[in-house]
């Protein structure tokens, strides 16, 4: 898959800078049960010729709660090559093919998504790691989705669902989010019937299946939801 892969050289024209530079950061490639087979960079990873193609690779997406059970979202930035605009959960990335961030085992890729998590919060909202410590992160499950973007674009990832529960301090990198939001489960079901906002794929896909119900129970342990062993296809 990954020899097969394929990305030209003005793939990136007329795209933000920053945005274009972090392209080269490399993704760990999947195959359909979470093993890893290789690595691509995240342009080629991204690329729908190669997802339609099958290439697959990791992910996680942090939903980050108050104390008082709010849900914080963010708008992605316009400069975001993916997805641009969109109304989200906290943060999403990808763990990367770099020491920590890696893992065959589900016990060290989950270790290695927490690691990434940390690095992204504080990379895209200015989180410091002392606020979202490691073991505070709860892993509940993994849902494998393809989602188109703009028809050159898109994402085809196995998603690692993080919750975590922390009062943190913003210092948000406007280069990657353009707003932020605290919201709880009524607001954020009041923003879905606004027609005026645009929310990604992956986010109303966990809305529309288990968010809600997790919400619900944040404080009782989520430990009955957990799908640690299976993977969600969605
Ligand atoms: C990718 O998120 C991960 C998911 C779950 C969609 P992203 O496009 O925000 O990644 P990055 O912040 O690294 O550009
Ligand atoms: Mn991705």
């Amino acid at each position: 898959l990954t020899t097969t892969a394929r990305a030209n050289d003005n793939d990136l024209e007329g795209y933000d800078e920053e945005q274009v530079r972090l392209m080269d950061e490399v993704c760990i490639v999947l195959d359909e049960n979470d093993n890893p087979i290789g690595s691509a960079s995240k342009k080629v990873c991204h690329l729908m010729d190669n997802i339609d193609r099958g290439l697959l690779h990791r992910a996680f997406s942090v939903f980050l709660f108050d104390s008082e059970n709010r849900l914080l979202l963010q708008q992605r930035a316009d400069e975001k090559i993916t997805f641009p605009g969109m109304w989200t959960n906290t943060c999403c990335s990808h763990p990367l093919g770099i020491p920590g961030e890696t893992g065959a085992e589900i016990d060290a890729a989950v270790q290695g998504v927490r690691r990434a998590a940390q690095r992204k919060l504080n990379h895209e909202l200015g989180i410091k790691p002392a606020q979202v410590p490691l073991e505070k992160f709860d892993f509940l499950t993994r849902i494998h989705y393809k989602a188109p973007s703009d028809g050159k674009w898109g994402e085809h990832e196995i998603d690692y669902i993080l919750f975590i529960k922390a009062d943190v301090s913003l210092d948000v990198n406007p280069n990657e989010v353009k707003d932020t939001r605290y919201v709880n489960a009524e607001e954020l079901r009041a923003m879905f019937k606004n027609d005026k906002l645009a929310f990604t794929p992956w986010f109303k896909l966990i809305c529309k299946s288990m968010l809600f119900e997790w919400w619900e129970h944040l404080d009782e342990g989520l430990d009955r939801y957990k799908e640690q062993t299976q993977i969600i296809r969605m």
